[in-house]
C-alpha cells in the first residue's frame, strides 16, 4: 500500500475509535449494549464525511496496530475493542492479573494521582499493561512519562476485579493509592 493510502487510513481509524468508543451519533448512527455497530450504517455514515468504503473498513480493522477493532463473526457488525466512555457491556473476560501491572501517565497528573489514587477519568476503566515499554508510550501521549506500578496480585486478593479486553489491555475499575508505586519519571 502508498505511504499516503497509509497515512489516511490511520487518520480514519481515529475517526473510527471516536465513533465507536465516544460519539456514535457524529455519524448519526447508535452502539448496542455490547458496543456494536452496524457495519453498512457505518460506512453510509463516514462516507458522508469522506470517501470510505468496505474495503477502507477491512484494511484499518486488519492493520491497526494496536488491534483496536473486531468484526462480528458474520462481519455485519463492528466494535472496538475497548476504550470506550460509552457505557456499553463489550463482554470482557474477568482474568487474574500478573503479581505488577504498569500503568503508563503524564508528570502533569502525578500529583493527583499521587492523592486519589487511578480513576478512569473519561472512559469505563483504568488501562494498565504488562510491560513497562507499552506503559510508556501511553504515558507520552500526555506529555513527560511516568510510570507506576501497580500490585495486580494483592488488589485481586483484596477483592478487585480485573479485565484483559481481546486485544491485550488489562483492565480495572480503579487503582487506590496503596497499591501503587513509581518507578520512573
Ligand atoms: C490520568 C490509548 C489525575 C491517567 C492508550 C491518564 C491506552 C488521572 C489520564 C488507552 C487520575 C486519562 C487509555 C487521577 C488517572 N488524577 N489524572 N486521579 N487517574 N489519571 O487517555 O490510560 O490509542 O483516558 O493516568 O494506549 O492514557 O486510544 O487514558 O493519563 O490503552 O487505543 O488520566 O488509550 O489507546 O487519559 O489511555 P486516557 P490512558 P488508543
Amino acid at each position: 500500500m502508498k505511504r499516503g493510502n497509509r497515512g489516511s487510513l490511520d487518520h480514519i481509524s481515529k475517526f473510527l475509535s471516536m465513533i465507536l468508543r465516544h460519539h456514535p451519533e457524529t455519524i448519526g448512527i447508535q452502539l448496542d449494549e455490547h458496543g456494536w455497530a452496524d457495519v453498512e450504517a457505518l460506512i453510509k455514515g463516514i462516507q458522508k464525511t469522506r470517501p470510505f468504503d468496505r474495503y477502507m473498513l477491512e484494511e484499518i480493522v486488519r492493520t491497526d496496530n494496536k488491534q483496536r477493532y473486531s468484526f462480528s463473526e458474520d462481519k455485519t457488525r463492528i466494535r472496538a475493542n475497548q476504550g470506550h466512555s460509552l457505557s456499553v457491556d463489550v463482554e470482557l473476560s474477568v482474568v487474574e492479573p500478573p503479581e505488577i501491572l504498569y500503568h503508563g501517565t503524564g508528570e502533569k497528573f502525578v500529583e493527583s494521582i499521587d492523592r486519589t489514587g487511578l480513576l478512569p477519568k473519561g472512559r469505563l476503566y483504568v488501562h494498565l499493561s504488562a510491560d513497562t515499554d507499552t506503559a510508556v508510550q501511553v504515558g507520552k501521549r500526555h506529555g513527560q512519562p511516568v510510570v507506576y506500578r501497580v500490585f495486580g496480585k494483592r488488589m485481586r486478593e483484596d477483592g478487585f476485579v480485573f479485565y484483559r479486553s481481546v486485544n491485550g489491555v488489562w483492565l480495572t475499575k480503579e487503582v487506590p493509592v496503596k497499591y501503587l508505586e513509581k518507578i520512573c519519571k
